[in-house]
């Protein structure tokens, strides 16, 4: 291939011949009229090198969103390796604040205890949004890696999806700060695949309070419940009935207890929460398709709903400023969190990545870390 460092980035797919990548749309010679100075061969008129950032601080091949966008799974593979490689590195920085500020899709978060069905509903989820021509990207975040010490890709989702299908894309990942939880680099994984995604389902273990992780990242947060499991009394001891969107009793197909158990769950959230009591609660079979077009209908419904009252910017604006706070209260305690102004920071930089690393950097140099 005549561009090396491409071939380095998307594999050995010739991204001049594949119609699916797009890139000649995003092609230099459209945007900044560059012809390729790296090859002798005057047929080829790409020079890609100007996607990719080249700063001196760099020791990475950082890509630019739009690289990310044209280069197909092979791309955001390597983007989400270098997540956890290149770490504070300014360009990956770049790339992730050029991500969050520049969502394409919907983030459907997947939420409930071990067995409950996530994974059997995402795989549904994805027919379903392929089905419709939509493409998917998945993170299962991996509660038993932390034992483990790493993500069991595979295991944990048992998902099954077309190897050829360009259109999805799944990534096992480690929650490794807290049990169940996200880590900063599930959230950023999950900022990058919503840059390229038109869908993007988060399956996450919910172990007692964790089930809230969910929605510092998620548009919508679907929690499933297990029919008499008495899931419903447990969430709302613990205070989690206000925080899903929409609640599925999962394994409608074993009988009367997936209505038993919708029912006690409507009515324990309209106790828990009389004033947004309407949270729709449904059941569902993952394993016969039971109920499955009408808990699309609900997402798609809400998504629309959010879109046209504003909350759903308001929610990302609020998420964005959770990360950087959260962030910092990991590294630094609480001390270190309230030696900083941290909404300063964040609306003084290009974006929450930057602001979570300018927090680091002060911080680290007050505690003479650096
Ligand atoms: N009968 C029935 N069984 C189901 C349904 N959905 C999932 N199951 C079964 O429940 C078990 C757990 O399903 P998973 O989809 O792996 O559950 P999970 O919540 O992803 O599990 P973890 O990732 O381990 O927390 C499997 O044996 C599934 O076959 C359903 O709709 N009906
Ligand atoms: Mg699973």
């Amino acid at each position: 291939m005549d561009a090396p460092w491409l071939n380095n980035w998307i594999g050995d797919t010739n991204p001049r011949t594949d119609p699916n990548r797009g890139i000649k749309h995003s092609s230099p010679i459209v945007r900044g009229g560059v012809y390729n100075r790296l090859s002798s061969n005057p047929d080829l008129l790409f020079d890609f090198s100007p996607l990719m950032s080249h700063s001196a601080a760099s020791r990475y091949r950082i890509p630019t969103l739009e690289l990310l966008r044209a280069g197909g799974k092979s791309a955001v593979a390597r983007a989400l390796g270098l997540i956890e490689t290149a770490e504070g590195d300014p360009d990956l920085t770049h790339l992730l604040d050029e991500a969050a500020a520049d969502p394409f899709g919907d983030v459907l978060g997947l939420t409930g205890p071990p067995g409950v069905g996530k994974s059997t509903l995402t795989s549904r989820l994805i027919q379903h949004a392929r089905a419709a021509g939509q493409t998917v990207g998945v993170v299962a975040v991996d509660p038993s890696s932390q034992i483990s010490g790493g993500a069991l890709l595979g295991d944990r989702t048992r998902l099954r999806t077309d190897p050829d299908d360009g259109g999805v894309f799944v990534r096992s990942m480690a929650a490794r700060d807290r049990l169940g939880g996200l880590s900063d680099h599930a959230i950023a994984a999950v900022v990058l695949m919503r840059a390229v995604y038109d869908l993007v389902l988060v399956e996450s273990v919910g172990v007692g309070q964790s089930e809230g992780d969910i929605a510092c990242v998620a548009d919508t947060v679907l929690l499933l419940i297990q029919p008499g499991s008495g899931d419903s009394l447990q969430f709302m001891k613990a205070g989690i009935m206000e925080l899903p969107d929409i609640v599925a009793v999962t394994k409608a197909d074993m009988g009367d207890a997936a209505r038993r158990a919708a029912a006690d769950v409507a009515g324990a959230l309209s106790l828990a929460n009389p004033v947004h009591g309407e949270t729709p609660v449904l059941a569902i079979s993952a394993a016969t398709g039971a109920g499955i077009d009408e808990l699309v209908a609900t997402i798609v419904a809400r998504r629309q709903q959010s879109l046209s009252n504003g909350t759903r910017s308001t929610r990302r604006a609020a998420q964005a400023a959770q990360w950087v706070r959260d962030g910092t209260l990991r590294r630094f305690g609480v001390e270190g969190a309230a030696s900083v102004d941290l909404a300063r920071l964040l609306e003084t930089s290009n974006g929450p990545f930057s602001a979570i690393e300018a927090i680091k950097s002060l911080l680290r140099a007050r505690l003479s870390l650096t």
